[in-house]
């Protein structure tokens, strides 16, 4: 029989994600100023067809009638990150008007019993702040903080679930080492520089967040892979091992325990790069939850010439348009091994596929794409039988949008967007979703 919303416990959430610079658009607005993705994108070069979030779903003018969607679906909640460089300029003076629009969003998302979860970082630093050193400044994580203190005074009466970093493995590996997101250096001791005020950026936020909002919850959101040998010899099997640790522990385990895991700590020592370790009792603040983001799986390679010892290699499961393989179980196996090592709540933060979504007729049949969240959905379900305590899901993503580096070129979305007219379609998953929400 096919899964169905009541098979998942009463209280537990759907709901979708999307990120502000992925959908906003009106990026010269009410006083926005631009942030390291507006430079990087509009850099010949550095997104795909040159394209980039100055228009991208329009949601700033639109979304009432995106709520409207995520209404008619039957979704219970919504994450959406903030856009800093919005709401406050030159780094500490408040934006009304940008403040105005995430009161607007939130009224209206509890007008229509949708549960706001906010992030506040997702990989939009303001221009003005990288100018000043951006994740590489010492003093980032307070400027940080006195940001997320004003987000908290500001909607903390009316949301209650929030997330301060979005992936800070991406904001800082693919933005200071491989260079493929904002602000694009290549430099493996600044990622690791850039990691460290990261998470102490986290730790200063669920600081003042306990003396703000104090009948909330809050967490971080990381990026977590299912990662395997490529082949069954000794060589890629002890890499793997180190990978884990390194790709689902850098930025857990300090959070958690206070301390980097042990192996990858001392193997990137050994390889002679400087790994900051200062400050562990603030990066340690208790957390509510995590937020887990799994798309696939990594099969590793021991390559003796990559600064980190290794290198992907290709699978021979089916893959998405992002040519990433798709790997249910993954996911069950990834929840699991966060609620044993952690023991902490779990959301699903992401989830979801590229897909070669074409419009025919006004419907888009992606029925890979349900395929895709069956598949996943069960796996989640079979983790809470299994004891983890898994308590909602957000589907990647809303809408299709601004997909970093690649543009427009990818669509992940449940909705698809024209982005000649911004008309949005619900492909054939979002009705499959709502179907399933309904039972
Ligand atoms: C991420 C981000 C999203 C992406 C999505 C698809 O996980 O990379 O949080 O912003 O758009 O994951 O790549």
């Amino acid at each position: 029989m096919a899964i169905k919303r009541s098979d998942f416990p009463e209280d537990f959430i759907f709901g979708t994600a999307t990120a502000a610079y992925q959908i906003e658009g009106a990026v010269n607005e009410d006083g926005r100023e631009p942030s390291i993705w507006d430079v990087f994108s509009h850099t010949p070069g550095k997104v795909k067809n040159m394209e980039n979030g100055d228009i991208a779903c329009d949601h700033y003018h639109r979304y009432i009638e995106d709520i409207e969607i995520m209404k008619e679906i039957g979704l219970d909640a919504y994450r959406f990150s903030i856009s800093w460089s919005r709401v406050l300029s030159k780094g500490k003076i408040k934006n009304e008007k940008g403040l105005d629009f995430y009161n607007r969003l939130v009224d209206e998302l509890l007008k229509n019993n949708i549960t706001p979860f906010i992030t506040l970082y997702h990989w939009d630093l303001p221009y003005y702040l990288y100018e000043k050193g951006g994740w590489l400044n010492p003093d980032i994580a307070l400027y940080f903080q006195d940001y997320a203190a004003l987000i908290f005074e500001t909607l903390g009466d009316r949301v209650k679930n929030w997330i301060t970093l979005n992936e800070p493995w991406c904001s800082s590996f693919l933005g200071y080492f491989m260079g493929t997101h904002a602000p694009g250096h290549k430099n493996i001791n600044e990622a690791f520089i850039a990691a460290h005020n990261l998470l102490k950026a986290h730790g200063h936020a669920v600081k003042v967040f306990r003396e703000i909002v104090k009948d909330g919850k809050i967490g971080i959101t990381n990026v977590v892979s299912k990662i395997e040998p490529a082949q069954e010899n000794e060589e890629d099997f002890q890499v793997a091992i180190l990978v884990d640790e390194f790709v689902n522990g850098w930025f857990h385990d300090p959070v958690v325990f206070g301390k980097y895991p042990e192996n990858a700590k001392g193997l990137l020592k050994q390889l002679g790069l400087k790994i900051p370790e200062d400050d562990m009792d603030i990066i340690s603040q208790p957390i509510d939850f995590f937020g887990v983001n799994y798309y696939s799986r990594q099969l590793i390679k021991y390559d003796p010439y990559n600064p980190l010892m290794y290198k992907h290699v290709e699978g021979e499961l089916p893959k998405t348009e992002m040519g990433w393989e798709i790997y249910p179980k993954g996911l069950y196996d990834m929840l699991k091994k966060l609620h044993q090592r952690y023991g902490l709540p779990l959301y699903i933060t992401e989830n979801g596929m590229a897909g070669p979504d074409k419009l025919i007729n006004n419907i888009v049949n992606d029925h890979y794409r349900i395929d895709y969240l069956e598949k996943h959905f069960q796996q989640a379900l079979l983790a809470i039988k299994n004891g983890v305590n898994l308590k909602g899901y957000f589907i990647w993503t809303l809408m299709d949008n601004f997909e970093w580096a690649e543009g427009y070129s990818k669509r992940f979305g449940i909705v698809y967007v024209d982005y000649k007219t911004q008309k949005r379609y619900l492909k054939k998953s979002a009705l499959w979703l709502k179907e399933f929400l309904s039972k």
